[in-house]
């Protein structure tokens, strides 16, 4: 079976823009129908604006700009629909590809660039009222459903959901992939959630690979039908259509803040781009693959629909103007960041001073001033 004739998929455009719901987004269909044409085309701006962006980067990598870029390119629509549906009370945990969900919540994007170029181990501070309760990327698979399990445990404890007071409760968003959810913490987080009744929502992307190994390698039964094992609600969505993606997250999230306790949410969708730019994708998929996942676009089916009820063709260059402007920032931006005195990479390694760290660093110095009055 593919994620296109399970019947358990919640859809609601089809890949060429048309609205034509699966029996399972009936009931999320209200949702939908309470969104305002100002809201629909913020989604649409969002995934064009986040796709340029990560474009730029990934350009900003070739030319020797950052070490390494993950492209957030092909899962705008997964990742747009969930974070709009978050209220602003929210905790968000991201991996590291979530790029729209960190940028749309307030982190400014080259926060995002300074990590990849090698200029902090953090990125940004997600207690910063700014940075909209985004927290900051974990590329150690998995460890982020425990961080955001343990906030959860925490909303609990303070009495900061299901309290009936819609402004003051709160959720949590964690987000992970395929290959992560082979990871031991992915079922630790699930197990201790379902236990304490986290208000929290697991947010899988399902982009059907890990790095060179396909999903199929990850599990023998759908990633959504283990929610079940742990006592939670999940829901298969396809992740390339933002409009199911927010449906399904702002239901689970309302229904979280609410006291219903944590949820799976599983997306479908397709990583377009390369695993990060020290992969070549060509190795190990086929080119028809990718070519079929290009017709289940999220930003052309979004087009389509938003051109379908007749929005203006100003509007859509409009935007495209605005992210070749957010590009060209980060761009220009990025370009003035500098690097780091060599020295400064002994700093972080211990919280104490350390004899080992001070003598390496007196060799880095005692090399350089080598070079200092000309080579002997
Ligand atoms: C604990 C751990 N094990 C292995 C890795 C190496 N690694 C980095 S990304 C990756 C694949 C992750 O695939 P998935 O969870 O599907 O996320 P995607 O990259 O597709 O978004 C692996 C194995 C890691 N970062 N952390
Ligand atoms: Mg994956």
């Amino acid at each position: 079976m593919t994620p296109s004739d399970d019947p358990a998929l919640v859809r609601v455009l089809a890949a060429d823009g048309t609205f034509a719901p699966t029996p399972e987004a009936e009931r999320f269909l209200p949702l939908i129908d309470a969104l305002t044409d100002a809201e629909l085309e913020t989604f649409y701006r969002d995934m064009v604006l986040v796709r340029a962006f990560d474009r730029q980067a990934t350009n900003l990598q070739r030319q020797g700009q950052l070490a390494l870029w993950p492209p957030s390119y092909g899962q705008e629509a997964a990742q747009v629909g969930s974070v709009r549906a978050a209220r602003p009370q929210d905790h968000l945990f991201p991996s590291y590809r979530e790029h729209a969900v960190v940028t749309i919540r307030g982190v400014d994007p080259i926060d995002i660039i300074r990590v990849m170029r090698g200029l902090t181990h953090g990125g940004w501070d997600p207690t910063d009222p700014k940075n909209g309760n985004a927290h900051i990327y974990t590329l150690v698979l998995g460890s982020q459903t425990l961080h955001a399990t343990g906030y959860g445990m925490g909303l609990v404890f303070d009495g900061r959901c299901g309290s009936g007071d819609p402004e003051r409760d709160a959720a949590v968003v964690v987000y992970y992939g395929d290959g992560a959810s082979s990871q031991g913490d992915v079922h630790e987080a699930m197990v201790f959630a379902n236990t304490y009744r986290t208000p929290q929502v697991f947010f899988l992307q399902n982009n059907q690979w890990a790095i060179s190994v396909p999903v199929a390698t990850q599990s023998r039964a759908p990633l959504h039908a283990r929610a079940a094992g742990y006592g939670m609600p999940s829901t298969l969505v396809d992740g390339n259509d933002v409009l199911a993606s927010y449906a399904v997250s702002k239901l689970a999230l309302d229904e979280a803040r609410a006291g219903g306790g944590p949820q799976a949410i599983e997306a479908m969708t397709y990583r377009m781009g390369a695993h990060t730019t020290s992969d070549d994708p060509t190795k190990y998929r086929a080119s028809d693959e990718e070519e079929s996942w290009a017709r289940r676009d999220p930003i052309a089916r979004m087009r389509a629909f938003l051109e379908g009820r007749g929005a203006a063709a100003s509007f859509f260059s409009e935007v495209d103007a605005a992210a070749a402007a957010y590009a060209d920032d980060v761009r220009v931006r990025t370009n003035e960041l500098g690097g780091l005195e060599p020295s400064s990479m002994f700093a972080h390694v211990y919280s104490e001073p350390h004899p080992l760290m001070a003598q390496q660093s007196q060799w880095l110095a005692d090399y350089e001033a080598s070079f200092e009055g000309g080579a002997a």
